[in-house]
């Protein structure tokens, strides 16, 4: 058993993300009996649901004429389009069916308002819009943060990122981690994430 003062946060492994889902992930499903076999080991257990409505603006399909991995100008930035996944209520939305999520303390969904997306647990993707597990972390003395789930280069290491930012010594273990890979962006990721002080473990 770890110190209480450190967190398994289970990043997204829902079944949208998973093979055969709305916006698979590649072996998505190959994490999830490593990720059941950390879950004892730690005091603080945090899971992430990605929970759009439906008609989402981070949907191509919300879009005229764009197309799926697309980008567009959003007021905060640069968003990439994706296929329709993880809509509020339905299956693709749900936790594989295998994840064991009876030990889970805390379940924090993100991407819920129509207008921003939200790949990190920590902030929406405006950076300022907190999701609130900061507070959450906080207020349980949780310092040290470890990190798996889908997708290694979204919202993986948006997460580990704002986490090292706040001051978590945030760890991704890369073995229970998978990536959509979108141009490069598992590279940029990594360097990414290197550059914010996270620290990557096999
Ligand atoms: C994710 C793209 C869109 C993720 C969520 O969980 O990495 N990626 N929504
Ligand atoms: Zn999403």
């Amino acid at each position: 058993m770890r110190n209480a003062d450190e967190a398994l946060i289970v990043i997204d492994v829902q079944n949208d993300f998973c093979p055969d889902g709305a916006l698979a992930v590649s072996e998505g499903d190959r994490i999830v009996p490593l990720i059941n076999a950390m879950l004892p080991d730690y005091a603080v257990k945090v899971f992430t649901q990605d929970w759009h409505p439906a008609g989402h603006s981070s949907f191509a399909t919300s879009h005229d004429g764009k197309a799926p991995f697309e980008t567009t100008e959003m007021p905060y930035g640069t968003q990439v389009l994706w296929p329709d996944h993880c809509v509020q209520g339905t299956d693709g939305a749900a936790f594989h069916k295998d994840l064991l999520t009876d030990p889970a303390d805390m379940v924090i969904r993100k991407g819920f308002r129509p207008q921003i997306d939200s790949y990190s647990a920590f902030f929406e993707n405006d950076r300022t819009t907190p999701t609130g597990l900061e507070g959450y972390l906080r207020t349980r003395g949780v310092t040290k943060l470890t990190m798996v789930g889908l997708a290694t280069d979204f919202c993986v290491a948006y997460s580990a990122i704002d986490g090292a930012k706040l001051g978590f010594d945030v760890t991704v273990l890369g073995a229970a981690c998978r990536a959509i890979d979108l141009d490069g962006s598992l590279a940029a990721a990594r360097d990414n994430m290197r550059a914010a002080g996270v620290k990557l473990e096999a």
